[in-house]
């Protein structure tokens, strides 16, 4: 007898935290709204964490410098990434998603994939349960999100993201291979930037280039990584739902308002970036056991550190001690910084453990 064929959904919030931020202000509706650091008059150093559809239409994206942004939308708003407020809205609409499905995995702060098979019996019926969801989601918490359903977690994830905002596409597996074909290569999981301009070099543009490529010349040039772009292209991924721990690390960067190698300074910002991401593990009742600290020199060479501590903790002199000693070895007279980050990782939750302050 077969395996009966999965249903996965995959969920992702639409415009996530500048549509909290509208959400809490009426007025900012209809305005092009990004959040992410100070643009100080076009002279900001940081990037944008997100913005809205109208932002976007100027050509303001994720992750780009916040320069740029000015440069781009003067007339934009721009507000402070307010995490706590942020991840205060993701759990509740995580809380939502987790009541539906067999397995749940929540993927970032705005996105999860669900495992719906035994809860449905055929397309049309996740299909009105994915309606249903987005009702419940907008009734509780008046943000649209974006839906995809497929036969597995790559399809479903390439779905969500195929009608925004306030979407809904499935894709049925017999309309995969057409599905796929003419979307570009970057649409795929694991498809930076890099990758692409390689695969151009060889004249694959779309990912049915790819899927018609012949596999043992991808996977002569990319190693098994050109093996998992060929099965991915040919929209093959038995990867499952897995549950797990909601939050799977918490952390903070900053971008230095000038580059500097002033080693006092860049602690004591290390100790704050610390402070704030021990405030989050608290609200969050977790206890951590891997700290990393992130550099980034003037050169934008880029460098992280982790240690492993022998115990678990939630204490922020733990914290403190170990990112400083981490930093140690990045701190050179004659090498400026542009920026720093703390993470905390490994978590398990603090209920379970009695001896902790
Ligand atoms: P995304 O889901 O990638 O983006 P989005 O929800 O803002 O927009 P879309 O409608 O296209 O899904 O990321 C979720 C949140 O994560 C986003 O609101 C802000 C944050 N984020 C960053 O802080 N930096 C980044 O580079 C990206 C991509 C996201
Ligand atoms: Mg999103």
């Amino acid at each position: 007898m077969s395996e009966k064929k999965r249903i996965i959904f995959h969920v992702d919030m639409d415009h996530f935290f500048t549509a909290v931020e509208e959400r809490e202000c009426p007025e900012l509706k209809g305005e092009p709204v990004i959040v992410g650091a100070d643009p100080k008059g076009g002279k900001g150093r940081g990037v944008v964490s997100t913005c809205n559809y109208e932002a976007r239409k100027f050509g303001v994206s994720s992750g780009m410098p916040i320069s740029r942004a000015w440069k781009l939308c003067p007339e934009g708003i721009y507000l402070p990434v307010n995490y706590g407020l942020y991840e205060k809205v993701s759990s509740e609409i995580m809380g939502i998603l987790r009541k539906y499905p067999d397995k749940f995995e929540q993927w970032g702060i705005d996105e999860a994939f669900l495992d719906v098979t035994s809860k449905v019996k055929d397309y049309e019926e996740a299909e009105a349960l994915a309606h249903k969801m987005k009702n419940e989601i907008f009734k509780k918490e008046r943000l649209t999100c974006s839906i995809g359903i497929g036969p597995n977690k790559l399809v479903a994830k390439i779905a969500s993201d195929f009608q925004k905002p306030d979407g809904l596409t499935a894709v049925k597996e017999e309309a995969v291979e057409n599905f796929l074909a003419p979307l570009p290569v970057r649409k795929l999981l694991w498809v930076g930037r890099k990758t692409e301009q390689k695969l151009k070099k060889i004249g694959i543009k779309t990912i049915g280039d790819l899927a018609n490529y012949d596999s043992t010349v991808l996977t002569e040039t990319f190693g098994v990584m050109g093996t998992q772009l060929y099965l991915m292209a040919n929209g093959i991924d038995r990867s499952e739902v897995q549950e797990r721990s909601e939050v799977k690390s918490i952390s903070r960067d900053i971008t230095f308002e000038e580059d500097t190698a002033d080693s006092e300074f860049i602690l004591k910002t290390l100790d704050r970036l610390s402070e704030e991401v021990h405030k989050d593990v608290l609200e969050q009742n977790l206890c951590f056991k891997t700290v990393t600290v992130k550099v980034r020199y003037e050169n934008f060479e880029t460098h992280t550190h982790s240690k492993t501590l022998p115990f678990i903790t939630n204490r922020l002199q733990d914290l403190k001690k170990t990112t400083r000693e981490l930093m140690q070895e990045y701190l050179k007279p004659d090498r400026k910084i542009r920026l720093v980050g703390v993470r905390v990782s490994n978590f398990t939750s603090a209920r379970k453990q009695k001896t902790l302050v």
